[in-house]
């Protein structure tokens, strides 16, 4: 199914497309300064991860929304057999748009020798409701598998269940899994959904001033954090000695860093200081990109970037709100922040931001150490752009946009995620078709040309 598009191409534009793959390991080192877009594969629904394991086989793995997992050989090609299928224990899709699925994967350190690996679906709801007579959207899961080593295929039924957290509606899911530098296993979910993060399965905060609150509750749910939990000790697993709320007797140990919406895309810096960048999406007036540290609070819903946010008019900014919480900890603000298509004030360049990755390749010796990341689309139309951010000493880090050669006014589709393989070098996941649908979804590595 994965290669129908090619059976219907005339085969001068099969050759074509042949000829613009190439391995995407034998890119050797170079001084250029050029950035551009090398296709790696194509005919995917929604990729929306990439991952290449820490096993030396060069192999790139990537993550359909839809619910399979695809290979990229080291030698460019792609495997007909999915490494593995969760199609059956996903929630069913709407076609149009949807942000639960299959969304993340993780795998464990010592992959090469023990063979685990963990997945980020979201299953179909449970019974009950975040309200009486409410219905759950959909059962957040974090499972362990394990394949044999070397394998290309998985078997499901190795499924070992490591956490759940009931998602009140079908939005805001957050999705990335990732190990940081000390073993342990991170996990972004968002706020439960909705918007404003208020409704049904939004709790209230401290901040009485805006209604719901999943973002600030450290309490009720798992909802709108970043988790740290060890996967090595416990069963399923423990709490870290030193996560933020490990001596509280009423809040989530499993909570590393709260206060999001919706932090799809996080990941660690592979060089440097291993800094933790989340890109957090927002509701109608900013998109922004955090610096997270541990036990950090990112702020919303009481703040939208870095400005007050009302629930009582999503699209008028309140003149004053609190700059810290109840504890008295700093709201944080983003390092990174982009205007809304739908900010009234004007000026929006994005519907959503999508988090990255800071580039440690040989590709692009100029961006070395740079953080890259993009949007998904400037206004809802097939026109998403990336760009380049720089650290700075203190407040908001200079960022422009990043042209790709092949690219130069924007990608001509949407972007559904950024990722990087072990060599530091980064990749973007693209589609013509917002929703998890159709065959035009393509992974592209960012590459140097003159
Ligand atoms: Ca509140
Ligand atoms: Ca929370
Ligand atoms: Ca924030």
């Amino acid at each position: 199914m994965k290669l129908s598009l090619k059976n219907l191409l005339p085969l001068s534009m099969v050759l074509i497309i042949a000829a613009c793959k190439k391995d995407h390991n034998n890119n050797p080192p170079n001084n250029n300064t050029t950035p551009d877009l090398q296709q790696v594969t194509d005919g995917l629904i929604s990729p929306v991860a990439l991952v290449e394991p820490p096993d030396g086989s060069k192999r790139l793995f990537i993550v359909d929304q839809a619910g399979k997992i695809w290979i990229v050989q080291s030698d460019g090609t792609r495997s007909a057999t999915p490494f593995i299928d969760l199609s059956s224990k996903i929630v069913a899709l709407n076609p149009g748009y949807d942000e639960r699925g299959l969304l993340g994967l993780a795998f464990h350190p010592d992959f090469k020798t023990n063979g685990k690996f963990y997945l980020f679906y979201t299953a179909p709801p449970r019974a009950g409701g975040p309200q009486p007579g409410a219905s759950w959207s959909s059962l957040t899961r974090i499972s362990q598998f394990t394949a044999a080593g070397g394998a290309n295929t998985a078997d499901p039924a190795t499924e070992k269940v490591i956490l759940e957290a009931d998602h009140p509606q079908s939005n805001h899911n957050g999705g990335t899994i990732a190990f940081g530098p000390d073993g342990f296993l991170y996990i972004s979910i968002g706020d439960g959904g909705n918007a404003d993060d208020i409704g049904p399965g939004h709790v209230t905060d401290w901040y009485g001033t805006n209604a719901g609150g999943n973002g600030q509750d450290l309490y009720a749910n798992l909802l709108g954090n970043i988790l740290r939990i060890d996967v090595n000790s416990g069963s399923p697993y423990s709490i870290p000695a030193d996560n933020p709320f490990v001596a509280s007797s009423t809040a989530q140990k499993e909570i590393y860093a709260y206060g999001f919406r919706n932090p799809y895309r996080f990941s660690f810096d592979m060089g440097g200081s291993h800094q933790l960048f989340a890109g957090d999406a927002g509701q109608s007036l900013y998109e922004e990109i955090d610096l997270v540290t541990k036990g950090g609070n990112y702020g919303w819903n009481v703040r939208e970037g870095a400005h007050c946010f009302s629930t009582d008019n999503d699209k008028q900014e309140r003149t004053s709100c609190p700059t810290t919480d109840s504890a008295g900890k700093p709201l944080i603000d983003p390092i990174i922040e982009l205007v809304n298509a739908a900010n009234p004030k004007g000026g929006g360049v994005a519907v959503t931001i999508v988090g990255g990755n800071v580039y440690r390749g040989t590709q692009l010796p100029s961006y070395q150490g740079r953080y890259i990341f993009g949007i998904f689309s400037q206004d809802g139309k097939t026109n998403a752009k990336l760009y380049v951010a720089d650290a700075a000493n203190s407040g908001m880090w200079p960022y422009t946009e990043l042209k790709p050669k092949s690219f130069p006014t924007d990608l001509g589709m949407y972007v559904k995620s950024i990722g990087q393989d072990q060599s530091g070098e980064i990749y973007v996941m693209t589609s013509m078709q917002q929703g998890p649908s159709g065959a035009t979804g393509k992974v592209y590595k960012l590459i140097g040309t003159k």
